[in-house]
């Protein structure tokens, strides 16, 4: 088969272009942009492999996107490229829009024009809003987005309802919860929190740190959006969740402690604004209509990924220090949103 990877030099994608490279025989298309959260380097061993071939562009380029669809015949199409960072889109909106929305839109036409069979929209579960200390998101918990980020998703997410409802074009959506693993960038709290430790730089907890995510390995993950695209029923959503629930103090804890650090690092700093206190995935469904299941258990993951991370020090101290230095300072400097506010 071939497929189109939208988003394929980003911390999922690239995951997700090495699994079907290595795991399945088709032919994978990478469309990126390569904004600042795009590396080529994550996929440099597969730069000459036939069955690859990268193309840099913008989701939003209706010709470039057509062209693509054309000439590789292209027959399912996998869509990762976002903005995915929620605090960016406090900062600044607009892009989340644009790329999101609009892009997933542009992207949704062409291939429906190009007769594309399949069109796996990677969704959030930030699109269901935030829990209280009870309960999980299944697949028809009505959509509540509270960040910029979130209404994006939420917004591209129903785009392609919307094909599926009115043009009959074979959408499926997956909605996954937090991702961990390698490649992932170092804005992301498990990165962040292993990279600033090693560098025995403050490690800033939003408000109280009690804050709970569903974490789930980013193999696991992969795996899941290649049943779904495979097998997967037009039409559907499909929550994918790691059953596993942290509140952030706990895991950046777990982290220090893992890296042999002192927890005098953790520094409670200002809150996210509009921080959803918790998500939670109820994946019962994939688990019981595709066969899916997480394989790889929390601290087993976390041990690969911190490996990972000390194994591959130039690929996150070079991440650290290009544009990203300045989005640090911005964030977490003397008057940066996130600026510390003493232990709480
Ligand atoms: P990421 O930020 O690491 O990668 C995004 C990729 O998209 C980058 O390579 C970037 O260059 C590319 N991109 C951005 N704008 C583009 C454009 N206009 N045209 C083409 N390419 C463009 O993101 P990620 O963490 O790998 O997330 C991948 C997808 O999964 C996103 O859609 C995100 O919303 C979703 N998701 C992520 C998580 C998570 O925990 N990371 C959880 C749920 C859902
Ligand atoms: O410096 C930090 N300190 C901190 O306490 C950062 C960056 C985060 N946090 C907290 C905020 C969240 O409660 O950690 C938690 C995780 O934060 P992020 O890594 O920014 O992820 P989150 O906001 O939960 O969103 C992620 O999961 C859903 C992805 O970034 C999204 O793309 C995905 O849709």
């Amino acid at each position: 088969m071939n497929v189109l990877v939208t988003g394929g030099a980003g911390f999922i994608g690239s995951n997700f272009v090495r699994m079907l490279l290595e795991e399945s025989g088709d032919r994978v298309i990478n469309l990126d942009l390569l904004t600042y959260a795009g590396n080529l380097i994550n996929l440099a061993e597969y730069e000459d492999d036939p069955r690859y071939r990268f193309v840099r562009g913008d989701i939003r380029d209706r010709d470039l996107v057509r062209k693509v669809l054309a000439d590789e015949k292209i027959e399912a199409v996998v869509h990762f490229a976002a903005e995915s960072h929620v605090d960016r889109s406090v900062e600044g909106p607009e892009i989340f829009i644009l790329t999101n929305v609009l892009g997933t839109e542009i992207l949704l036409e062409e291939c429906r024009a190009a007769g594309v069979n399949r069109f796996v929209m990677v969704s959030t579960d930030e699109v269901y809003g935030s829990l209280g200390d009870e309960g999980h998101f299944v697949e028809n918990t009505p959509l509540a987005p509270n960040s910029p980020y979130a209404a994006s998703k939420a917004s591209a997410d129903l785009l392609c309802r919307s094909f599926f409802k009115t043009f009959d074009f074979p959408v499926v959506i997956t909605r996954c919860s937090n991702n961990y693993g390698p490649y992932q960038f170092p804005e992301k709290l498990i990165p962040l929190m292993i990279a600033g430790a090693l560098e025995d730089r403050p490690l800033p907890v939003y408000g109280d740190g009690r804050n709970v995510r569903d974490w789930l390995y980013v193999g696991d993950h992969c795996r899941a959006v290649d049943l779904v695209l495979r097998r997967g029923v037009p039409g559907e959503v499909y929550n994918i969740g790691g059953c596993n629930e942290m509140r952030n103090l706990d895991l950046v804890e777990m982290l220090v402690d893992k890296l042999g650090k002192s927890r005098d690092l953790i520094t409670f700093v200002k809150d996210r604004p509009g921080h959803d206190l918790r998500y939670a995935i109820d994946a019962t469904k994939i688990i019981e209509e595709l066969g899916w299941k997480p394989q790889v258990d929390f601290q087993a993951g976390l041990d690969l990924t911190v490996e990972w991370y000390l194994e591959h020090r130039t690929w996150w101290e070079e991440i650290r220090s290009g544009e990203y230095t300045s989005y640090y300072e911005k964030m977490y400097g003397a008057d940066g949103r996130h600026t510390a506010n003493g232990k709480s």
